[in-house]
């Protein structure tokens, strides 16, 4: 892995090293530890919107309507980050929580992003900014270097009863997940992954919670299939969008808040 100065702008061989493997580890820091004490002191406002039957699953979008979620998206340290990979013109699409709580049996099925996503050309990048420290312990997430290079696979119907997605890639049979690379990361810090990276988790069979945020990013030139997601609203974030090929959103003004629609579900939007 490439090191990094105290500047969040990629150098060349983090550049070269991304388009190489799809991910990027060993990032300067977004927020300090105190920083991120404070931001997870706000977490319970967001989880007081959700309603009954809902889990953190379910805070999808909401940087749409909370000024806590737009701010981290558009956080300038994240976006350097991000126009290292997808040049200067790139937007903001989603967001969602990946939280599993001390001996959680949740899992993540082994997945590439684009699979479950209605859009093209595939330009996206995913950052994971970890809200606690994640490592091999609470599951944090794997991710297979190389993988985004090998094409789309198509996705079976998942087994795994505790699997937040419902269509996975099978280890041994689409992939071998032997040369896995785990994310570990303090909280506070982040990775970037392409949306063609097979990747995954395991359960939390620890006494420490493992929380992520989520944030996809896409270049100007990636356009959403709005039969399929009709929600869909960009948020540019560098540069000029130059092609118009997305609805755009309006940044929210309220600090928690969440969107009146129903996000279209991952599996809703996935081809199957
Ligand atoms: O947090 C995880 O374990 C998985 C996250 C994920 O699938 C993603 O970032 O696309």
């Amino acid at each position: 892995m490439p090191t990094t100065t105290s500047s969040h702008q990629l150098s060349q061989e983090q550049k070269k090293f991304y388009h190489e493997n799809g991910y990027l580890l060993g990032l300067p820091p977004i927020y300090t530890r105190e920083e991120m004490a404070g931001l997870n002191a706000e977490l319970p406002n967001l989880l007081a919107l959700l309603k009954p039957g809902e889990t953190t699953k379910d805070i999808r979008e909401w940087h749409e309507n909370s000024t806590y979620l737009y701010e981290i998206c558009m956080n300038p340290k994240i976006l350097d980050l991000v126009e290292g990979v997808l040049g200067p013109n790139f937007y903001c699409w989603a967001s969602n929580f990946f939280i599993k709580d001390p001996h959680s049996l949740s899992t993540v099925g082994w997945h590439q992003d684009s699979y479950y996503w209605p859009m093209a050309p595939n330009n996206s990048v995913t950052v994971w900014l970890a809200f606690d420290d994640v490592d091999a312990e609470n599951g944090a997430m794997k991710l297979i270097p190389g993988s985004h290079l090998g094409g789309i696979i198509k996705h079976r119907k998942s087994e795994q009863t505790d699997s937040v997605l419902t269509l996975e890639l099978e280890d041994g049979s689409d992939f071998s997940a032997d040369s896995a690379v785990q994310f570990c990361m303090k909280a506070g810090e982040c990775s970037l992954h392409d949306d063609r990276a097979i990747h995954g988790s395991m359960a939390n069979p620890s006494s420490r919670r493992r929380a992520g945020l989520t944030i996809r990013y896409s270049g100007t030139n990636v356009k959403n299939d709005l039969s399929v997601n009709p929600n869909f609203k960009i948020y540019l974030c560098r540069g000029v969008d130059e092609f118009k090929f997305n609805p755009v959103g309006v940044p929210p003004t309220q600090r928690y808040g969440r969107p009146a629609f129903k996000p279209v579900s991952n599996e809703e939007a996935g081809k199957s």
